[in-house]
């Protein structure tokens, strides 16, 4: 006598195969061996039978629910690796394409230019020094004649570090590489000549300004110079920085608290594309007494001159860039340019 469950295993059979994917195979298998399944309504209408046909039927319910959970786990592993074999299709990696590399790398515009100022400077018997780029307020401001209510101290202009140093000076990212300058007058006997380039930060972010910027300074001490040494050596360096001769410079009357008398330093290109139009290149001016008295040194022995000019102004004379953040956004486009 056959039962209705040897119907049932050609019925899983085949819709177990037509699932085509796990969610659509555990409904298959609901219909079957589930709560409302066929085999569950099989097993229950055992009890209306007397025992001898109870065991003979409930044992080939068994048989049958047993071939049907092995017809799920085998279909249930057929479709994990139909799933597999999918990715696998899908996923392949070419491991025969070439790699992207490394690529050489190159010196930033602004970092070539301070590589190219170090140079020339050292060529006329400039010192270049580095240092810290979060300084304490006496160092940034005060050395340099800055009075204690002066706007730049302010939290508008600088950014302040929310700590103090181990004499209790506030701290601040330096405003300019000056301090680094003052460190090393007062570490130094004059004759001083120096140049302190590095980066600088200021509370300012515009098309021509940048937070974090990078200047040179350079520091001239001794006891018989004029305003005319200043000139020479800023005049031979610009014609040594921009290549050209056909170059003039003029000092136009300014105001820095750390010099006095102060100066704009104007220059312009007798040729080239900018030619016949004065150009600000730099602050300068003789450093202010209190300044030298700041370093541990006499002025009235002692007469310094002094001078601080922005490396991304001089970088894009130079190569004609007219937008200063373009030095900040890390385009390789606009900065393998300056790596050929
Ligand atoms: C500017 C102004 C200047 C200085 C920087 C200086 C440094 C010491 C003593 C005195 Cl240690 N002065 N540096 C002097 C005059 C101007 O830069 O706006 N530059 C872009």
């Amino acid at each position: 006598m056959t039962l209705p469950a040897d119907d049932l295993i050609s019925q899983a059979k085949e819709l177990f195969a037509q699932a085509a994917d796990p969610a659509a195979l555990e409904n298959a298998k609901a219909r079957f061996l589930g709560k409302q399944g066929a085999l569950t309504a099989l097993l229950k209408g055992l009890a209306q039978l007397d025992p001898e046909q109870k065991r003979e039927q409930g044992g080939r319910i068994n048989q049958v629910k047993q071939q049907i959970e092995g017809l799920l786990n085998q279909r249930r592993a057929e479709l994990v690796q139909a799933e597999l074999d999918k990715r696998l299709a899908a996923e392949t990696i070419d491991v025969t394409l070439p790699g992207r590399g490394r690529g050489a790398g190159g010196i930033h515009p602004v970092i070539q230019t301070w590589q190219r100022v170090q140079a020339i400077f050292a060529s006329i018997g400039f010192d270049s020094v580095e240092g810290p780029e979060i300084e304490n307020d006496w160092t940034n401001f005060t050395a340099l004649n800055n009075p204690e209510n002066h706007p730049a101290r302010s939290m508008q202009d600088t950014f302040y570090v929310d700590m103090k140093d181990e004499s209790g000076l506030p701290l601040l990212l330096r405003t300019h590489t000056s301090p680094m300058q003052v460190r090393y007058a007062r570490m130094n006997k004059p004759p001083i000549k120096v140049i302190a380039p590095g980066r600088t930060y200021r509370v300012d972010s515009d098309a021509t300004h940048s937070p974090m910027f990078h200047q040179v300074e350079g520091l001239w001490i001794a006891e018989d110079i004029s305003f005319a040494d200043l000139k020479g050596v800023y005049t031979d360096f610009l014609r040594a920085f921009f290549e050209t001769d056909e170059l003039s410079v003029r000092f136009r009357p300014s105001f820095f608290p750390f010099t006095e008398p102060s100066a704009e330093i104007d220059m312009m290109f007798s040729s080239g594309p900018n030619q016949g139009r004065w150009l600000e290149i730099s602050g300068s001016g003789q450093v202010h007494p209190q300044v030298v008295r700041n370093f541990g040194l006499d002025p009235e022995r002692y007469i310094g001159f002094a001078f601080g000019s922005g490396l991304e102004r001089l970088t894009m004379l130079r190569h004609g860039v007219n937008d200063l953040r373009q030095f900040f956004e890390g385009d390789l486009r606009f900065l393998r340019q300056f790596n050929r």
